[in-house]
């Protein structure tokens, strides 16, 4: 039997365990990334460990996410993660060199290689050939520091895609479609690998818009075959020598097909508040838009832009319709300015801002109140925008200008009918390579000195667990909880350096009053648990959804089921991530009961099970624990950074 593409790189990269679905793997991670957002604390956590120089053939380290610099938090951060990587021998992309995921795929993406990053959006790598997945930013610093990367060993799905897409049609509308088939719910440990005759007819860019959303189905991670296609656009960036060609075997087994036939596709859109909430862009043409928003790492490449920009030439948009355009990179933005495209975008009145994640985070560009804006990124949870009561919709590029034109949802193929062609536009044969905005580490990093700045503080310590343990069920809450819920951005995203601050935020759209009262429980010597029923932490890599709950004192998350990378954050930050081992207890439990549970040391320890006592309604339920016996040992020694610490004579076997 074959191998698929997936198994192929975890085989080369394989540095504990054995190759069977559902196990614990360690791989080898040959990159890694960090964006400002959580690299602060990544960095403040590989500083902790105290290892000089990272270990990994390449590490990179962003600036993109947090740019208004109202206040002095942001610039401090910038200056510090500045001078940490030239120090530890990471690169460092310049606050305007544009957002991680675009840079890195024109920069430095290699096929075949393994990518952390600090970022849930890391996949976008994928569509180069990657293995690249996104996790916190403590498993990053491990990582830099040379540990394995642990992770459930996949099961591998094949996307196998035919045909060829139709004009108007787009490669945000093919991942839409397999949102629309998947859901966000449920595919926890699986890996999107896609094939087919389809993906010749996809550039680079488009396989990455398609990687970049996988990270809302849920999935581990998603990838491309490293073909022609991949080698042009290699060549395109200067890069042709790193390229190598690598396929899944005819023959490889696979858990599951879905077919996708390219040419049946049509503009789709993801409606309030979810991208799983999808339909056809025909079905909601007419509703008012106030705003559209193009550019994140989902859509924001060259072809992306040209294509919007061509659309718009010679046209205003719509009277009631405000329109913003954020280019990926500082090479698309050089590239569609020289090229002239950038004057059909102030010509038509874009607000056109930085190269950065902006309006995607909720940092500016809030849509008025429960204003329609439609958007080419990737997440519409609620509130994210930065208005609580805004309706936000996910669509392609070619989507979004027509809906600009319009000041209507409007699907794409109905321009036509006003006179506009489809511009067919075409992955540049040279793009322009300049790096000089991207500086390699110190030649003398004794010289660096870091500074940190006021907002700045050390990453609080976690405690091992006690053996027993008394508290309130301090919030219960429902289904697909994203980490925007748990830790939210947009104008709090300025505190992501100062724990005990934006801990203070922690629910803040569903809860105001949780951080103050689990600070009066733990004061009092009592736990905190949280009650959640399905997909509880999907969303952002933001391991301050656990760093924050675990500094209120939250000792345990009580689910139905949790996503991947916010369940290996809990464990990292000492939190027991618990599910009902039967999903009715869910209702059989209410905020405010009082839990207790026992024997603790020895259940983390070995139990499969462990039993919760709800005291207020004299029941008991069960959990199940469902771990690996280093997530054991993590736990009880209270989190990662204290397992790694005692644990370092591994960690510099693993990087000799
Ligand atoms: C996001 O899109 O939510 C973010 C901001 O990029 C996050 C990372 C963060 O919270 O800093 C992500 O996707 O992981
Ligand atoms: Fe930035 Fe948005 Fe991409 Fe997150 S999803 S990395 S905020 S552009």
């Amino acid at each position: 039997m074959g191998k698929s593409l997936t198994w192929k790189i975890l085989e080369s990269h394989l540095a504990a365990g054995k190759l069977a679905a559902g196990q614990e793997i360690g791989i080898r991670i040959d990159q890694t990334l960090t964006q400002d957002a959580t690299g602060t604390m990544a960095y403040l956590q590989f500083e902790a460990m105290g290892i000089p120089r990272v270990r990994t053939e390449l590490s990179v380290s962003y600036v993109d996410h947090n740019m208004l610099q109202e206040g002095f938090e942001n610039a401090d951060d910038h200056r510090y993660l500045a001078a940490v990587a030239q120090k530890h021998g990471v690169y460092f992309s310049r606050a305007g060199n544009g957002i991680c995921h675009q840079v890195h795929l024109e920069r430095f993406g290699v096929p075949g290689k393994t990518l952390l990053g600090s970022d849930s959006h890391t996949p976008t790598n994928g569509g180069i050939g990657m293995l690249a997945i996104g996790a916190g930013g403590l498993d990053v610093a491990v990582a830099m520091g040379g540990g394995p990367f642990y992770l459930a060993c996949p099961q591998v799905v094949l996307v196998r895609l035919s045909g060829q897409l139709r004009r108007w049609v787009s490669a945000k509308d093919v991942i839409l479609k397999v949102l629309q088939i998947l859901t966000t719910k449920g595919n926890v440990g699986k890996v999107l690998e896609y094939g087919g005759p389809g993906v010749a007819t996809l550039s680079v860019p488009e396989r990455s818009t398609i990687t970049n959303m996988g990270a809302e189905v849920g999935v581990t991670t998603s990838i491309f075959p490293s073909d022609e296609r991949t080698r042009q656009f290699m060549a395109a960036q200067g890069r042709g020598g790193d390229w190598t060609p690598l396929a899944a075997d005819d023959d490889a087994a696979y858990e599951r097909v879905i077919e996708i036939d390219l040419s049946t596709l049509e503009p789709m859109i993801a409606r309030p508040h979810s991208p799983d909430n999808v339909a056809t862009v025909a079905s909601c043409a007419g509703t008012k838009v106030q705003q559209v928003a193009i550019g994140s790492c989902t859509n924001s490449s060259y072809k992306d832009l040209v294509t919007v920009a061509r659309l718009l030439h010679g046209r205003v948009t719509a009277a009631d319709t405000s329109l913003v355009v954020a280019p990926g990179s500082r090479q698309v933005f050089e590239m569609i300015a020289r090229d002239g495209y950038l004057t059909d975008l102030i010509g038509a009145g874009a607000r056109v801002v930085e190269s950065a994640c902006g309006f995607c985070i909720g940092a500016g560009q809030a849509p008025p109140s429960g204003g329609v804006s439609v958007r080419t990124n990737n997440r519409n949870f609620e509130g994210r925008s930065g208005t609580r009561d805004a309706q936000v919709y996910l669509a392609s590029p070619e989507t979004a200008a027509a809906c600009a034109i319009t000041g209507t949802i409007t699907d794409p193929r109905e321009l036509e009918k006003l006179g506009i062609q489809f511009p067919s536009v075409d992955v540049p044969g040279k793009f322009l390579v300049d790096d000089r905005m991207i500086l390699p580490p110190a030649d003398h990093p004794d010289l660096i000195e870091v500074v940190r700045g006021p907002n700045i503080g050390p990453p609080p310590a976690s405690e091992p667990p006690p053996d027993r343990l008394l508290g309130e069920v301090m919030i219960k809450v429902g289904d697909k909880i994203t980490t925007d819920h748990i830790s939210p951005a947009g104008s709090r995203l300025k505190f992501r350096s100062n724990v005990a601050k934006y801990a203070t935020f922690v629910f803040e759209i569903l809860d105001p009053t949780f951080p103050k009262r689990c600070e009066a429980n733990r004061d009092r010597g009592r736990a905190n648990f949280i009650v959640a029923a399905d997909s509880y932490g999907q969303g952002s890599s933001r391991e301050h959804a656990a760093l924050c709950p675990m500094y209120l004192g939250v000792r345990a998350v009580l689910a139905k089921s949790i996503e991947r990378i916010h369940h290996a954050n809990l464990i990292n930050f000492g939190i027991l991530p618990l599910t009902f081992t039967d999903p009715a207890d869910y209702d059989r439990i209410q905020p405010g009961d009082e839990l207790e549970l026992t024997d603790l040391h020895r259940q983390i320890e070995s139990a499969q099970t462990l039993t919760i006592r709800n005291a207020t309604r004299g029941a008991s339920i069960q959990a199940a624990l469902k771990l690996s016996s280093r997530q054991r040992k993590i736990l009880l020694s209270g989190g990662l950074l204290n397992y790694t610490r005692s644990s370092a004579p591994h960690l510099t076997e693993a990087g000799a």
